[in-house]
């Protein structure tokens, strides 16, 4: 879902050359978002204006672009000061073209422009609004009001700060955004808030910062409130104005600052970031940045925190692989003992959530798990479901986020309700978090984004540390997820001697895991030779049922988001209820045959398949002869506990929608229409 990224030097020399490569640079981080067009905008040459370069399809042609467009010398003059913006869109409002790229301006002096992610609901009105001010509008988007409100407001208080504009601005508008504001009445400014949407600030400095927090400033009360009549006197607020700057650096140094959608665009810069939170408005001015909220609730810290990251550069690069989605899932050997570290006592037999461990005497008491998510995350519920029905003995709900939220599902104060998500930002899922949180419910969230809405609004959580996830299609943090779920079902039984046994079993199974991936992953010149019996065929059915209905469900989701080939997964104890009747000699099928509890009756799916003269591949276990005398095309997976068996089958799928995807000549990183976080509804 569409990336911002902003750069502002201060007293440290860049020319506009440089300031554009690093602008480019972090667009590239933050392709694997998803998106359809780009666009940057600097200062012009005599600095009193904004040039901007707008192109639809890959950052590439943008970058083709701006070196026609800025070639001159000058641009490689160093300049002290310089404050540049930059936008991957992902279009919501208006197709993807030049007009609706985004930098969008408030008029055609470039006064302000700004660069918008997610959709401004009441936009609508807004528009309206400045229509009947005399505005005109060059594009479809819903956030070109946004910069033609801040260019109303601005000539209405022409004494406002540029960050004061800003802030009045988001109390006018509805809906999720993560802004980044330029203009050129405020040179060497910049103005950043969020709300629903990510956003964080990279700070870099020669010295080390003074301090590992800035403080929250709020409008002075004493300040005479500034009230826009005018503005739809139905929503203006009346607000207070503070113009009082931070201390966060008195004196004046060279700094740089990178305002980003996610960490993987500041990290080469600097490890050292502010995630903002909504509502935040972050200003920076004469390099000095400050943090505003206009409202202090009760639960607001004083400060907010300047972090670490803890991901290197290397983990956001592709390394000897093709494709950041063949690296992941190559990666899963390593991902999987990571999401395990320090948590999993194979010798105790023992297991510590340190995100949740305080919460397992409450959650212990609760009515029911609810298990709530979106995609690849919602199939990582499905597959840890009927284990966390046996080790927790409770109701276990599994539920699509968006389906969940249409119901209005009754949801009670002793309900414990899980949000997964790899991104922690998707907004299906954040709003049903949000929905279970108004109603009392534990909230506990399982996610691989530090610093992400979802993480941030839990009560606790587990972070499944898979490293950072870069492909759009989900893999590393699929198994992570899956396993961090077992996890806590093996926590939550950790006193029931009955269950001791199993407990056993499982750690077992989990202590080999790496290993049997590995073996797993050795099938990958096979999984090709299927793939190119499969990929210009039209559909893909995939059966299984128990513990790999969960993979069927992924699988399928892999095949249609990577090659665009319809694919279903089936569970194969409804063959029989219709189905069955899409198969014959040309239906492709996939069937998953393991040695479970389900296992005969995975056979009779099988025989029903053969005997209409279907042709499966099947996914059985080594040596499995019996099953193999069923087709010609076979792969052969390490046993291991029933619970597990859905890490290990999923790779083969993994594994095959990129094949598929590579013969058909798709963007295996970057799907077509996808993006790697739907922070929109
Ligand atoms: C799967 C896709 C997609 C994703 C969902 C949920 O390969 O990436 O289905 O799983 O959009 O995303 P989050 O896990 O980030 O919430
Ligand atoms: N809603 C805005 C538009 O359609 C922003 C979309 C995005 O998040 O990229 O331009």
């Amino acid at each position: 879902m569409c990336g911002i990224f902003a750069y502002l030097n201060y007293l440290t020399p860049k020319s506009r050359q440089e300031v554009l490569d690093l602008l480019v640079t972090g667009l590239k981080r933050l392709e694997y978002r998803g998106y359809d067009s780009t666009g940057v905008a600097i200062d012009s040459l005599d600095n009193k204006d904004i040039v901007m370069v707008k192109r639809t399809g890959k950052v590439k042609v943008l970058e083709d672009a701006i070196k026609e467009h800025f070639s001159g010398g000058e641009y490689s003059e160093p300049v002290l000061t310089h404050m540049g913006i930059a936008h991957t869109r992902w279009a919501t409002h208006g197709v993807p073209c030049e007009r609706n790229s985004h930098p969008q301006r408030s008029d055609e002096g470039n006064s302000f422009v700004v660069v918008h992610n997610g959709i401004i609901t009441n936009y609508n009105d807004v528009k309206t609004f400045l229509s009947k001010k005399g505005y005109e509008f060059e594009s479809e988007t819903d956030t070109e009001v946004f910069a033609k409100l801040v260019h109303h407001l601005w000539k209405k208080h022409p004494n406002y700060s540029f960050r004061e504009l800003v802030e009045q601005a988001i109390q006018q508008v509805e809906g999720a955004f993560a802004i980044a504001v330029k203009s050129k009445h405020f040179p060497g400014e910049c103005v950043a808030s969020r709300r629903s949407s990510p956003l964080l600030v990279g700070i870099k400095t020669k010295t080390r910062l003074a301090t590992d927090h800035i403080p929250i400033l709020y409008g002075k009360d004493d300040k005479k409130p500034s009230c826009d009549q005018d503005v739809d006197s139905s929503k203006a607020s009346v607000l207070p104005r503070s113009d009082s700057t931070s201390e966060f650096m008195p004196e004046q140094k060279e700094v740089e600052y990178f305002f980003a959608s996610d960490a993987s665009a500041v990290i080469e810069h600097t490890n050292r970031v502010i995630y903002l939170e909504d509502d935040d408005v972050a200003a920076v001015r004469n390099g000095i940045l400050s943090i505003h909220r206009l409202k202090k609730s009760l639960d607001d810290p004083h400060a907010r925190e300047i972090t670490t990251l803890k991901m290197e550069i290397q983990q956001i690069m592709k390394g000897n692989y093709e494709y950041f989605m063949q690296k992941e899932i190559f990666e899963q050997p390593d991902s999987v003992v990571n999401t395990m570290r320090g948590r999993v006592r194979f010798d105790g037999q023992s297991i510590v959530l340190g995100g949740i461990k305080d919460y397992i005497p409450e959650i212990k008491r609760c009515r029911r798990l609810m298990l709530i998510g979106c995609g690849t995350s919602y199939h990582s519920a499905v597959a840890t479901r009927q284990l966390l029905e046996e080790l927790t003995e409770l109701p276990v709900m599994v539920e699509l986020a968006s389906d969940f939220l249409d119901r209005n599902t009754p949801i009670f104060r002793d309900d414990v309700c899980f949000f997964i998500s790899q991104s922690g930002e998707t907004a299906d899922t954040l709003m049903a978090l949000r929905y279970c949180k108004q109603r009392g419910a534990l909230i506990v969230g399982i996610t691989n984004t530090v610093g992400s809405s979802i993480c941030r609004e839990s009560h606790c959580g587990v972070h499944i540390n898979a490293g950072p996830e870069i492909g759009v299609a989900s893999t590393k943090a699929y198994t992570s997820q899956f396993i961090s779920l077992v996890m806590f079902a093996l926590v939550m039984s950790e006193d029931r001697l009955s269950l001791q046994q199993r407990r056993l079993e499982i750690l077992q199974g989990l202590s080999k895991l790496a290993e049997q991936i590995r073996e797993v992953l050795k099938l990958d010149n096979k999984v090709r030779e299927l793939a190119k019996d499969l990929y210009q065929h039209k559909s893909l059915l995939i059966m299984g049922r128990g513990y790999n209905f969960a993979t069927c469900l992924e699988g399928a989701l892999k095949v249609k988001e990577l090659t665009y080939m319809h694919s279903e997964g089936i569970m194969a104890g409804e063959l029989k209820h219709g189905p069955l009747a899409l198969v014959d000699d040309s239906m492709p099928v996939l069937m998953i045959v393991l040695r479970d509890p389900v296992y005969v009756k995975c056979m009779n799916a099988l025989q029903q398949v053969t005997s209409r003269k279907g042709c499966p591949i099947i996914i059985c276990e080594e040596g499995d002869e019996e099953t193999k005398t069923f087709s010609s095309r076979h792969l052969e997976i390490p046993r291991t506990v029933d619970c597990l068996q859905g890490i290990l089958t999923v790779i083969p799928m993994q594994l095959l929608s990129y094949h598929i995807a590579v013969l058909r000549g798709c963007d295996v990183d970057c799907p077509r229409n996808l993006a790697k976080s739907v922070t929109v509804e």
